[in-house]
């Protein structure tokens, strides 16, 4: 199906305003805050994106999620994950938020501090983390275990870090806040509480051993110390920098499909991953927050159980794997691959307003020599570009593909548009047409360099 074909690609040209987001000619004043995020089951390369964009932005935050994401960042040919602490800690002078959306599991935290210091990165006087967020408790890691391998249980394939419990208890006005973890009375008597709690419901349901009230405590009581300097109300902090014109940019975890109200419900992750989390995972307003920019590979991965109409079960999908490194940077799981799947990334699009979008690994389909692109679905006999609401809808997917010529050349470390095969390029216009956003950057490799604007 062309465009002329497809009514969403034109409408979705309206979203599209001129401001380039990684144009040259703007200063950092001018240009706005946006949101940066995965388009789908994450593990898109945001990671990369956000620390080649970390330039231009005075702040980075995180508005969701908590160690279960993985950002890898190559710099100079040295490898950093970051699976908490936002990537613009990275950049000199560039400042990392951990927003009042985040779960903070305070020992990862205090584990990547470590290793950023080491690296001799100036994490103490650029890491800022919000009173309000949700703090990880070993009793969250304890239950989410216990339920995933429990018998008649629905795996979800998570990774296991306590994320789900600890929103649970969340929205269930139950959990310890960062704020609430500096107060020793206050953090004594949750911990014994919520212990009582849980060792008896996981206990009961699942005949967990039960964990140790004092001795947790105490452990925590010592990492609250060294997490205290970090701790402000980073919404005053956000609001005022945006206020004196400085920008932000909002850094998501995980994709689009994997929210919590808009993915591909239960196989998602437990927090707001879409643009809209940015929000109320900051406590700044959608007025203040200029542009959305969606990440999605040149085809398509998901870690974890759930549907994936354009999965590969054949060679192809090994090439995929292979060329693409797709393992979990968190897990090491390896990741299930697939064809561009142009609905769920129109409906990505949607759903966040994404007003650009940035193409990952290119290079790893350059030995591909035809590539499918799933443009439409069947369901129940009927064509439609529309994407269900539920597993068993997904379930009734026949993909629709268009199979384009594959360009069988290498693109690894192209950094100019007109450079690329003219087959990639034929692909990306495709891509852009089809999914009704416009492509502002391309990357064809895992390196800060290995990037380029489109013209
Ligand atoms: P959870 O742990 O409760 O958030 O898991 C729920 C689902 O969300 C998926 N999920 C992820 N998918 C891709 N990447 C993620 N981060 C890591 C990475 C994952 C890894 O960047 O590679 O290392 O395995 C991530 N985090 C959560 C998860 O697979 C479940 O489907
Ligand atoms: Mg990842």
């Amino acid at each position: 199906m062309g465009a002329s074909g497809n009514p969403h690609a034109h409408s979705h040209q309206q979203y599209i305003r001129s401001n380039h987001p990684v144009s040259q000619s703007q200063n950092k004043s001018q240009r706005p805050s946006a949101v940066i995020l995965g388009a789908q089951w994450g593990d898109e390369g945001k990671g990369k994106i956000v620390d080649v964009l970390s330039e231009k932005f005075d702040i980075v935050a995180r508005y969701a999620g908590g160690h279960n994401a993985g950002h890898t960042v190559i710099i100079h040919g040295k490898k950093f994950v970051l699976q908490l602490i936002p990537c613009g800690v990275l950049r000199p002078g560039c400042k990392g938020v951990i927003g009042n959306g985040v779960v903070l599991d305070p020992q990862a935290f205090l584990n990547e501090v470590k290793k950023l210091r080491e690296a001799g990165l100036p994490v103490d006087e650029q890491l800022f983390v919000s009173n309000r967020a949700q703090v990880i408790l070993p009793y969250h890691r304890m239950i989410e275990l216990a339920a995933e391998t429990a018998p008649g249980r629905q795996t979800i394939g998570t990774t296991r870090r306590g994320i789900g419990p600890a929103y649970e208890d969340k929205i269930h006005r139950n959990g310890l806040r960062v704020i609430d973890l500096l107060n020793n009375s206050l953090l004594r008597t949750h911990i014994n509480n919520a212990c009582h709690e849980k060792n008896t419901i996981a206990h009961a349901l699942f005949g967990t051993e039960p964990l140790d009230p004092r001795q947790m405590y105490e452990e925590y009581a010592r990492l609250a110390e060294q997490i205290a300097p970090f701790v402000t109300d980073t919404a005053y902090l956000l609001n005022n920098a945006i206020d004196q014109g400085q920008n932000v940019m909002f850094e998501g975890a995980q994709g689009a499909l994997l929210d919590i109200d808009h993915g591909t419900y239960p196989f998602v992750t437990s927090s707001s991953s879409t643009a809209g989390g940015a929000v109320t995972g900051t406590g700044v307003g959608p007025t203040k927050i200029g542009t959305v920019i969606g990440v999605t590979k040149a085809y398509v991965t998901r870690v974890g159980e759930g549907p994936f109409p354009t999965e590969i079960s054949d060679a192809s999908g090994e090439l995929l794997r292979a060329r693409g490194q797709e393992y979990g940077a968190v897990t090491g799981r390896p990741r299930r691959c697939g064809w561009l799947d142009i609905p769920l990334l129109r409906y990505s699009n949607m759903i966040n307003a994404t007003e650009w979008l940035v193409v990952t690994k290119m290079d790893v389909m350059d030995e591909c020599p035809e590539i499918p692109v799933c443009t439409s679905y069947k369901i129940d006999g009927k064509v439609t570009d529309i994407i269900p609401a539920d597993i068993r809808g997904f379930e009734k997917i026949e993909p629709i593909y268009t199979t384009l010529k594959g360009w069988m050349a290498p693109t690894e470390g192209i950094t100019e548009y007109d450079k690329l095969p003219k087959l990639a390029q034929e692909y990306l216009e495709f891509v852009s047409r089809e999914s009704g956003a416009k492509i502002g950057m391309i990357s064809t490799g895992p390196d800060r360099v290995q990037t380029m604007t489109q013209p």
